[in-house]
């Protein structure tokens, strides 16, 4: 039977997502095997009682129905949808928000690889180094065509949409590697679109943090070899792009904004509205300028698009997050 075999061949559980989808999964599999067997079987005894016989005993009664039998039908399966929606909703909160002590890494998927960038400035393509037992953000996003960042051994999966940002987080349970997945359609190696989580201790983590190794690929990329860190090009970025002169990054308000605590916060716009300050909304401010106004100030904000790229917008959202801690 299905359910037999998925039980028998079931993933490892290797993070702290893993029990709780699969519980939820057993649930829905298992009570609908329940009533699938009830209802075959409630089948198979009506077709035999209620069958035509030779000799007629008594003409069946003709029903036009039966309203308490079905408001308790009825009422068993709303009871039963809303105990799954319960705890999709539960588990779905879990998996969206990610704790606040996450260490965060940007992903940027392209055809037909990943790459991940950690905030000391390391790269490492295809192969994604984390610790145990530590929440660990990904700041995904797409150098050309949808993805979908997948780990099956983690039960969690997020689709990776050029142009913008979106995250996903996990806490690896289990030591070792396990297989990244592109789950989106995306051309013609798409298969071959494959990587490794490495999840090594703690201690391990901090000792290959330290020392430095640079995976295979990244050797032949001669400004990883150089590690400057996201935040440290945002910084440069900041003046040889010209935000400085309308952005200061110290509490003072000039023509725009100031920088200095706005990360992580909300911010008021033109008409009253709003927002927090994350980083779908500081690429759209750079890209979009007069897509959101913020309240008090000018619509004068130059757009950006097609002067910066992807990096060079994630550098700058890693520096503009730096600033944060500045303030209160
Ligand atoms: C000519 C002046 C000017 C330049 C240059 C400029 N900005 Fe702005 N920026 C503004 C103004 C004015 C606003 C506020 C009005 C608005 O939201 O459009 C703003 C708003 C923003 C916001 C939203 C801030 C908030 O507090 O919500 C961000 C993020 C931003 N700019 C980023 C940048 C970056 C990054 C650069 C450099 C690549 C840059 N800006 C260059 C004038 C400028
Ligand atoms: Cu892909």
């Amino acid at each position: 039977m299905i359910g037999f075999l998925l039980i028998t061949f079931r993933l490892p559980q290797a993070s702290t997502m893993a029990s709780m989808v699969d519980n939820l999964f057993d649930f829905i599999l298992w009570t609908s095997v329940i009533s699938f067997v009830g209802i075959v079987f409630g089948k198979l005894l009506f077709l035999v009682r209620f069958r035509r016989k030779k000799v007629p005993e008594s003409k069946t009664a003709y029903i036009t129905g039966h309203t308490a039998m079905e408001m308790s039908v009825a009422g068993i399966l709303l009871v039963w949808v809303m105990v799954i929606f319960y705890f999709g909703w539960v588990d779905y909160k879990k998996l969206r928000v990610a704790p606040a002590n996450s260490l965060e890494i940007n992903v940027i998927a392209k055809q037909w690889l990943w790459e991940f960038q950690y905030s000391d400035g390391r790269r490492l393509t295809n192969e994604l180094v984390v610790p145990k037992g530590r929440p660990v953000k990904l700041i995904m996003t797409s150098q050309d065509v949808l993805h979908s960042f997948f780990v099956p051994n983690f039960r969690v999966k997020q689709d990776i949409i050029p142009n913008t940002y979106t995250s996903l987080w996990f806490e690896a349970t289990q030591l070792g590697e396990h297989p990244i997945y592109c789950a989106e359609y995306c051309g013609a190696a798409h298969s071959g679109m494959l990587a490794k989580v490495k999840v090594l201790e703690p201690d391990d983590f901090e000792a290959w943090q330290v020392e430095g190794s640079l995976g295979p690929m990244a050797a032949l990329d001669a400004t990883a070899n150089a590690k400057v860190s996201p935040a440290e090009m945002g910084k440069t970025l900041f003046s040889t792009k010209g935000c400085n002169a309308c952005h200061s990054v110290d509490g003072k308000t000039g023509v725009g904004p100031t920088f200095m605590g706005v990360f992580g916060h909300q911010v008021e716009l033109q008409d009253g509205k709003k927002v927090a300050v994350d980083e779908n909304y500081v690429r759209e401010s750079v890209m979009d300028p007069q897509a959101k106004v913020v309240k008090g100030f000018q619509p004068i904000m130059p757009t950006f698009k097609g002067q910066i790229t992807d990096e060079e917008m994630s550098a700058l959202i890693a520096y503009i997050k730096t600033l944060k801690e500045a303030v209160q």
